[in-house]
């Protein structure tokens, strides 16, 4: 486990609380049918987030995939946007065009969820290569699934960005499942980062839950990165806690499978380091509890938000 910096610890539990409170909001919301569509949740996965976006600078551009609100929080989307969004109002960081799984905050260097499995991984090339051409010194960063990783635009972009040296970071969230089906079950070799030897760039495979080991690795390859060294891909190792989608009953989980999870997730554990580290319950609690009353105070203000107007479907959008 990683030393930690007591402070820095301390803000990485509030980010991650209010990640895993705007998710349960989400499906608390839901499930009254409040919010409707398909909604795909990240608990368990913030340290994922929180440490990698913790590494960047506002520069950089973050892609991920539809379990996405995770890393929009983390680039410092608001949640009331967030969840009007959800919600499909009008104040929503879309005005409610893109909904759970499709949803950008540009201004946030937050450029979007996709739903196409793979897809962020070639867009965020596109974006290394410009900031190239431009002599900007900002580097992409890519997220997707363990899934993800047997998709040809996820091997086309990795071997394009490690030709050119491109600053991209690749970064495998292995919660272990594609959709219902375990990795293990689809692959030769369930260690996915030993791929990156075959693009000619550094790959790792580390503890995505650990949010101090996340924020350490991620600041290496994008400082390499940004350096013209070129990409990396790192395998962050997690587990979701909940289904794949908002309604996965999760009948396909070994017995005792999610029991096990819960004693490794990242806010319990970074709780319990700071409690090693003498910093009191109390003020943990008080952490959490402020994360509470933030995630409420923009649940409301979405809640009051107007829906979306019909009328003006067709602005706002682009192809
Ligand atoms: C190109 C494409 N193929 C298939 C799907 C259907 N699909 C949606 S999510 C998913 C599983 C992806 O698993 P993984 O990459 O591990 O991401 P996770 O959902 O675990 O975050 C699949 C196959 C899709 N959306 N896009
Ligand atoms: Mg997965």
């Amino acid at each position: 486990m990683t030393s930690i910096d007591t402070g820095q610890a301390l803000a990485d539990l509030a980010a991650m609380h209010r990640i895993r409170l705007l998710e349960e909001k989400i499906t608390e919301l839901r499930k009254q049918q409040t919010i409707q569509g398909s909604v795909h949740l990240c608990v368990g996965q913030e340290a994922i987030y929180v440490g990698a976006r913790g590494a960047l600078t506002g520069e950089d551009r973050v892609f991920s995939t539809y379990r996405g609100h995770g890393w929009a929080m983390a680039c410092g989307v608001p949640a009331e946007g967030i969840l009007a969004e959800l919600l499909g109002r009008e104040t929503g960081v879309c005005r409610g065009r893109g909904g759970s799984a499709m949803f950008s905050a540009a201004d946030h260097g937050f450029y979007g969820e996709n739903s196409i499995v793979g897809a962020g991984a070639p867009i965020a090339c596109g974006a290394a290569l410009s900031a190239r051409v431009k002599k900007e010194p900002r580097v992409a960063l890519t997220a997707f699934g363990d899934g993800a990783m047997n998709q040809g635009a996820i091997h086309e972009a990795m071997n394009f960005a490690a030709y050119l040296d491109l600053p991209v970071l690749f970064i495998c969230e292995n919660n272990t499942y594609a959709e219902l089906t375990p990795i293990a079950d689809t692959v030769r070799d369930a260690e996915l980062h030993k791929r990156a030897a075959a693009y000619g760039m550094p790959g790792e495979r580390i503890d995505g839950n650990d949010v101090t080991a996340v924020r350490e690795c991620v600041a290496h390859h994008a400082r390499r990165a940004r350096e013209g060294h070129g990409p990396a891909l790192i395998e962050m190792m997690t587990q979701r806690l909940v289904g794949h989608y908002y309604g996965d009953m999760q009948s396909y989980r070994p017995k005792g499978e999610l029991t096990e999870a819960k004693q490794r997730e990242p806010i319990a554990r970074l709780r319990g380091q700071l409690l090693a580290e003498g910093v009191a319950a109390f003020e943990l609690d008080a952490v959490e509890n402020d994360a509470r009353t933030h995630i409420e105070a923009a649940a409301a203000a979405a809640l009051a938000a107007p829906l979306a107007n019909a009328e003006t479907v067709k602005e706002h959008l682009h192809a």
